[in-house]
Parts: C-alpha cells; sequence; structure tokens
C-alpha cells in the first residue's frame, strides 16, 4: 500500500488518545480514492504519522542538522585559544546561521497571541440543518486548535489591553478543516473588506514615532472611526468591558458574518455562530488591566495554559442562530452587514455541541505562530454569504501567510496540516516537504492512471459544491441601501447595559478621546457620531472632556422595533458558581492554620483555587505550630491577579499584616476592584486599620455561614453597588 501524507494537527499518542474518534468511517468514496481507508478510518495510523513531527531530545546526542555528532559546543573552531576564529567552523557557521534566521514576520494584525489543542463535539445529530459530517455524529470528537488574539499590539505587547480579542478555531474534520475565525464581538469595524488596510493603518501604533503599542487611544484611530460612521457599533463595543475580558477562557465568540449551512438536500440556511464560554463571560476593571500590562504582560495566556495544566479544561458551547433563505430580508437591518447583530430576542441560539481545550501545545512556534487561519477553509455542508467583509477576507488571509510562513505550502506544517488526507496536481514552491510520486502533475492524465480524481458533490461522496445561489446582478461599486443605518444597534446596544457597564463605557470613551490631540477629532466624535447613538452618553462624555454639550443629533433617529437586548449585558453572562476562580489567602507567622484548611476544603468542593500569599516567599508558621508553604509573595502574585481575598485570623499574623504596607495595599486595592474579601477571625481588626465598612462583598467571619456568603460575593464577580464608595480608596 502506498504511503499516504501524514496529516494530523500536532498530536502526542498518549495525551491525544481522547480527541480521536477510533471509530471506523468508511466512505463510499473510498474505493475511487485508492487507499483513503487508511487516513479515513484509523486514527492510530493518523497519530503515528503525526508523531514523526514531534522531536523528543532526552537521551539523544546533541548533532548537527545534518546528524553529524558534536563534541564541542562551547568552543569555535579556532587558531590557538587565542587566535582567531576559522571560516570552516561548519558547526558554528550552522548554528549562528540558522539562528540569525530564526524570526517570521509577525501577524500584521493579531500578532499576539496564544493557543490551545481540544475538540469540539457534537450534541446530536444535526443532519437537517447541514451535511458537514462533524456536526452530524454525537459520537465523534473532532480535534481543534484555538488561538486567542489581540488585533492593534505586536507580539510582545500586553494581554489585557483595550482590544478587540480574535477568536480563531481550527475544527481538523474528516472532510477537511473548517476554520472559524471569529472574534469576542459579534460585530466588526467596517462594511467592506477594501476598508481593511485603512482602518488597521488607522488603529496601529502611529507611523512616526511607532506608539502606543497595543491600544487604540490614538489621534488616527478616532480621526478614522470619527469619519467613518459604520465603526460606530462596533467602536462602542470596544469602548465596553468586552474589551478588557478578565480571561480567555471567559469570552464569548462570534463567527460575525452570516454564514450558511447546507444540508443534505442542498437546502441553505442563514447561521451566524456564537461561541459561549461555560465559566460565563465577565471583565476586568480598566484599572486592573492597566497594572496587570506592567504586572503581568501574559496575564491571559498565563491563565489559559495554567487552567489546562490543572485540569480546568476550558468549554465552550457552540450554536447558531438560524434564519431560514426565504427570511433573508425580514429583519430591520440587513444580515449581509457585519456591523449588525441579530438580537437574540429575535432569533434564539440553537445549541450545536461542545468545545473543550484540554491540552497546551509542545512549543510556541512550531504550533501557535506557525498556525494559519483562513475564513476561505469551509468543508461540505458550510458555505459562505456575500457579506462583502467576509468575501474579502477569503482573498486576505492565504495571501498574507504566503510572506508570513514564506510560501505557499504552509498547509503542509504540522500544526496546519488536514486530518483528511490531500492529494492534487500543486507541486514544488518553497519549503515543499510532501514527496509527490508519479509523473502526472496534471488532470485530466492517463500516464498515472487519472489519478487523483474528482469527487462528485452527492452528499454521500463528499466532493464540495457550492450553495446554488442565482446572482442577477450588474457589475457596480456600491454599498447597499441596507447597509445605511449606522446607530440603531450601537444605542440598541448601550440601551441594553446595567448601568455600571454604561458608566464604564463613558469612563472608556473620555479616557481614549482624552488622549487625542486634536480639538476637531474628539468633538467630531462626540458631536457627529456619540450624539447619534445617545444624547445622554454624548454629553457625559463632552463633560468629561470639557467640550459644548450636544443637543441633537445629526442624523434622525430611526425607530426599531427592540429597544434592549439583555443578552447582550454581561450582569446577564454569569455562570452563577465560582469553578475555576482564584482567591489570595493572606498569610504571615502565627496564621490561623484551622481557617485556611476549611477556606481550601470548602473551595475545593466548589472548584474553585487557592493561593497563600505571605510577606516574602518564606514559608510560614501557623498558629498551631505547622509549617506552611507560600505559593508567592504578595509582590510576586497582586491582587489584580486574584479574584477574591482571604484573610485568617491568628492575633500574631494580623499584626504583622497591619504594620505591612504591601499588605495594607493589597487589600485596598481588591476593595477597590470591588472584589469579594473575607476577613476571618482577628483579620476583623484590618477593617479599622484601612478604614473600611462591612459591606455584602466585604465579609466578617470565618464561619460556614460567611464562607457561604463569600462565595455568593465571588460568584457575583464584582461588588457593584461598592463602585462609587471604592472611588474615594487611593489607587
Ligand atoms: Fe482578520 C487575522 C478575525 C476582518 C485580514 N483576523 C485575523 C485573526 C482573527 C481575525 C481572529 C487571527 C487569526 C490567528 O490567530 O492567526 N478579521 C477577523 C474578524 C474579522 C476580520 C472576526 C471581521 C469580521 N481580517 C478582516 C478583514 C481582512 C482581514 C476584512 C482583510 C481584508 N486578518 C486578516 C489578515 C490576518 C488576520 C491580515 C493577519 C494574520 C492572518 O490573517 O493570518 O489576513
Amino acid at each position: 500500500m502506498r504511503p499516504r501524507s501524514p496529516g494530523t494537527p500536532g498530536v502526542s499518542p498518549t495525551r491525544s488518545m481522547c480527541l480521536m474518534s477510533t471509530k471506523k468511517t468508511t466512505s463510499p468514496n473510498s474505493q475511487a480514492a485508492g487507499t483513503d481507508t487508511l487516513d479515513r478510518g484509523n486514527s492510530n495510523a493518523k497519530l503515528e504519522s503525526l508523531e514523526r513531527f514531534r522531536s523528543d531530545a532526552t537521551g539523544q546526542a546533541l548533532r548537527t542538522n545534518q546528524g553529524v555528532k558534536i563534541a564541542d559546543n562551547q568552543n569555535t573552531l579556532k587558531a590557538g585559544a587565542r587566535g582567531p576564529s576559522l571560516l570552516e567552523d561548519f558547526i558554528m557557521r550552522e548554528k549562528i546561521t540558522h539562528f540569525d534566521h530564526e524570526r517570521i514576520p509577525e501577524r500584521i494584525v493579531h500578532a499576539r497571541g496564544t493557543g490551545a489543542h481540544g475538540y469540539f463535539q457534537s450534541y446530536a445529530d444535526h443532519s437537517a440543518l447541514t451535511k458537514a459530517g462533524f456536526l452530524r455524529d454525537p459520537g465523534k470528537k473532532t480535534p481543534v486548535f484555538v488561538r486567542f488574539s489581540t488585533v492593534q499590539g505586536p507580539r510582545g505587547s500586553g494581554d489585557t489591553v483595550r482590544d478587540v480579542r480574535g477568536f480563531a478555531v481550527k475544527f481538523f474534520t474528516d472532510e477537511g478543516n473548517f476554520d472559524l475565525v471569529g472574534n469576542n464581538m459579534p460585530v466588526f469595524f467596517i462594511q467592506d473588506a477594501i476598508k481593511f488596510p485603512d482602518f488597521v493603518h488607522a488603529v496601529k501604533p502611529e507611523p512616526h514615532n511607532e506608539m502606543p503599542t497595543g491600544g487604540s487611544a490614538h489621534d488616527t484611530f478616532w480621526d478614522f472611526v470619527s469619519l467613518v460612521p459604520e465603526s460606530a457599533h462596533m467602536v462602542i463595543w470596544a469602548m465596553s468591558d468586552r474589551a478588557i475580558p478578565k480571561s480567555l477562557r471567559s469570552m464569548q465568540g462570534f463567527g460575525v458574518h452570516s454564514f450558511r449551512l447546507i444540508n443534505a438536500e442542498g437546502r441553505s440556511h442563514f447561521v451566524k455562530f456564537h461561541w459561549h464560554p461555560s465559566v460565563g463571560t465577565c471583565s476586568l476593571l480598566w484599572d486592573e488591566a492597566q497594572k496587570l500590562a506592567g504586572k503581568d504582560t501574559d496575564f491571559h495566556r498565563r491563565d489559559l495554559w495554567e487552567a489546562i495544566e490543572i485540569g480546568d479544561y476550558p468549554e465552550w458551547e457552540l450554536g447558531v442562530q438560524v434564519i431560514a433563505e426565504e427570511d433573508e430580508h425580514k429583519f430591520e437591518f440587513d444580515i449581509l452587514d457585519p456591523t449588525k447583530l441579530i438580537p437574540e430576542e429575535l432569533v434564539p441560539i440553537t445549541p450545536l455541541g461542545k468545545m473543550v481545550l484540554n491540552r497546551n501545545p509542545d512549543n510556541f512556534f512550531a504550533e501557535t505562530e506557525q498556525v494559519a487561519f483562513c475564513p476561505g477553509h469551509i468543508v461540505p455542508g458550510i458555505d459562505f454569504s456575500n457579506d462583502p467583509l467576509l468575501q474579502g477576507r477569503l482573498f486576505s488571509y492565504t495571501d498574507t501567510q504566503i510572506s508570513r510562513l514564506g510560501g505557499p505550502n504552509f498547509h503542509e506544517l504540522p500544526i496546519n496540516r488536514p486530518v483528511a488526507p490531500f492529494h492534487n496536481s500543486q507541486r514544488d514552491a518553497m519549503h515543499r516537504s510532501t514527496i509527490d510520486k508519479g509523473r502526472a502533475s496534471y488532470e485530466p492524465n492517463s500516464i498515472d492512471g487519472g489519478w487523483p480524481r474528482e469527487t462528485p458533490p452527492a452528499p454521500e461522496n463528499g466532493g464540495f459544491e457550492s450553495y446554488n445561489e442565482r446572482i442577477d446582478a450588474h457589475k457596480i461599486r456600491q454599498r447597499s441601501e441596507s447597509f445605511s443605518d449606522h446607530f440603531s444597534q450601537a444605542r440598541l446596544f448601550y440601551n441594553s447595559m446595567s448601568k455600571h457597564e454604561q458608566e464604564h463605557i463613558i469612563a472608556a470613551y473620555s479616557f481614549e478621546l482624552g488622549k487625542v490631540d486634536r480639538p476637531q477629532i474628539r468633538e467630531r466624535q462626540v458631536q457627529q457620531i456619540l450624539a447619534n447613538i445617545d444624547l445622554q452618553l454624548a454629553r457625559r462624555v463632552a463633560e468629561n472632556l470639557g467640550l459644548p454639550a450636544p443637543t441633537k443629533g445629526t442624523v434622525a433617529e430611526r425607530k426599531m422595533s427592540l429597544s434592549r437586548s439583555p443578552a447582550l449585558s454581561q450582569a446577564n453572562l454569569l455562570s452563577g458558581d465560582i469553578k475555576t476562580r482564584k482567591v489570595a489567602v493572606l498569610v504571615a507567622n502565627g496564621v490561623d492554620g484551622t481557617a485556611i484548611a476549611a477556606l481550601q476544603k470548602a473551595l475545593k468542593a466548589e472548584g474553585a483555587h487557592a493561593k497563600l500569599l505571605g510577606p516574602t516567599s518564606a514559608a510560614v508558621t501557623s498558629a498551631q505550630g505547622k509549617v506552611l508553604a507560600v505559593d508567592a509573595s504578595m509582590e510576586g502574585l497582586p491582587s489584580v491577579a486574584f479574584d477574591a481575598v482571604f484573610v485568617p485570623g491568628g492575633a500574631q499574623s494580623i499584626k504583622a499584616l497591619a504594620g505591612d504596607g504591601v499588605a495594607l495595599h493589597y487589600l485596598l486595592e481588591a476593595y477597590r476592584h470591588l472584589k469579594a474579601i473575607a476577613l476571618h477571625g482577628e483579620a476583623r481588626e484590618l477593617l479599622q486599620v484601612l478604614g473600611l465598612e462591612v459591606d455584602e462583598g466585604l465579609i466578617v467571619g470565618g464561619d460556614a455561614k460567611a464562607l457561604k456568603a463569600f462565595f455568593a460575593a465571588i460568584a457575583q464577580h464584582r461588588v457593584w453597588s461598592r463602585e462609587p464608595r471604592a472611588r474615594a480608596i487611593p489607587a
């Protein structure tokens, strides 16, 4: 039997057995396609073939790339111990040459990112909607690789900047790769792909001084968006808490565009894809996000990495809003317009299945950096809509990989290789690794028996067939009139926010526009954009910027049937439990060890975690005489890295903490960031030292009832009622 092109997304045999279905899926096509049965049906063969790409140097000799064993990796070959180096030193030259070329161009956008492996499993057979195999077999675990990212900043920029987050999923299905390349917001800044370079040039650091890194608070961004009203809806999302997510694990994801699902009968439905995290959706506070950018640049990637390492596997539910083809025009907006969402109150989400991320990559560069997504990677049963932004994306992604990954063979990199076999007449080019046998690299041919051959599109055969949409139109450069309402959904979003979310939006516009040097740009954004979204919002921002208060909008307000969409507010998206939450426990010598043990037991029962933090990272001795290992010093793991703080009693410990500025700042900062705080036993004395009062999130006591109240406050994510009072606490 002829060896097949290996093809699986980097998975090691032991860890990935759970990802791969061992079910034998023979297709009627397998005979026609020669030896496809091996690749399609035998998961172990896939795993074995994959292992060829992994390199484990344990127990191995150090060798050159040509396989020569190296005797001395410390010294260049020289003419005498103190003499000049010799050009003939092939070992040094090979090593330095390779090093000199280690860097590849970073992604033009979404350069900063982190990835993880996992699987997707359908809840049921969704044949009525789609013929895509991975959505029809509930027993099948389809391997996925996910990459989360920020948009604006370079590879080394901070994780917690105010920005949109990329949410890109590669499904390695048996019928080919499907890439769902989305964001954590359901709309986009522009309506037509031809504007993408303009938008990106505006948001990226300014060209003369390459500032700012990782943010949009600068003149060129606000100049562009204040001149382009179609951006109004996405910009308000970017000014909302959604742009400073608490973690990657707690982000919603959206396919943004309308796509199509096609069933075996050829029937099409429009769909919008949604990812919903099991831990709920919540955000950082702006002050926290800014501090974290310095205290832990890797905050988001670290959280994801650690969650997977300890077995808190992040989970999302994939769902779709389904719109029948005949209902395409029944909405007050155009479903092809990517600056519009479909409110869930109008079209509820149909759950399809769940995604679990359960394995960290072995090598960041080989996997996370080299993964190449493209919205054009679809499989039979999925198709595009005519959204003009999506249509442009179909070209851009493959194109960008050619310069980023050095040629058109990036699909051969282990992380990008489909599980499905691939054979065609494409040949050669940079970095070709497949050794194609045979003479005929053209089709049709008679020399190689006519292989590889086309597959008829009938569903049981699996040949891809585009949806048979009728198009009867003039060739024209024009924006559809149905794309012209830019403010109604921005208003819907603002109206759907809770009070504190609205306040954060006002603060974010004020902060960002406050960083804009040119007064005319600030004024244009307030008068011509914000005033058309909501007059109160515009007035509050104007007041903060010292601008004249707008009295009316510049375009007539359209009346919409829906004035609020509760599904858009994060206040309604919490999980209701404290699973995977992190509690800082402040300790010093003489701490009450029994209180710590009780807390740890209770947290474990809820699936949450505690870390012990001391004045230094040295172990402390409890009041009971037990040596307690400390996870870090309070400076090493600041309060911004935690969801809540617990201070166990113990007279000696509390005396030490009360006289320790770092510990007091720790508590004040947690208070200011509206976190749940529990003061157990003697820790009650800290209330007076700190000048704080008990509230529904600042709990005094350590018994079961107090712990219950503490956990309930953590589940609420923040003590919002404390927000006005917290402003009096120094930052
Ligand atoms: Fe894009 C990367 C998401 C519009 C062109 N985009 C990229 C990534 C995500 C998105 C998540 C990172 C993928 C990864 O992790 O490797 N992009 C979106 C969404 C959009 C969108 C949700 C609108 C709904 N993008 C968009 C347009 C264009 C591009 C209109 C061009 C016409 N995007 C790119 C790109 C990137 C990219 C330049 C940079 C790196 C890459 O593709 O692989 O081609």
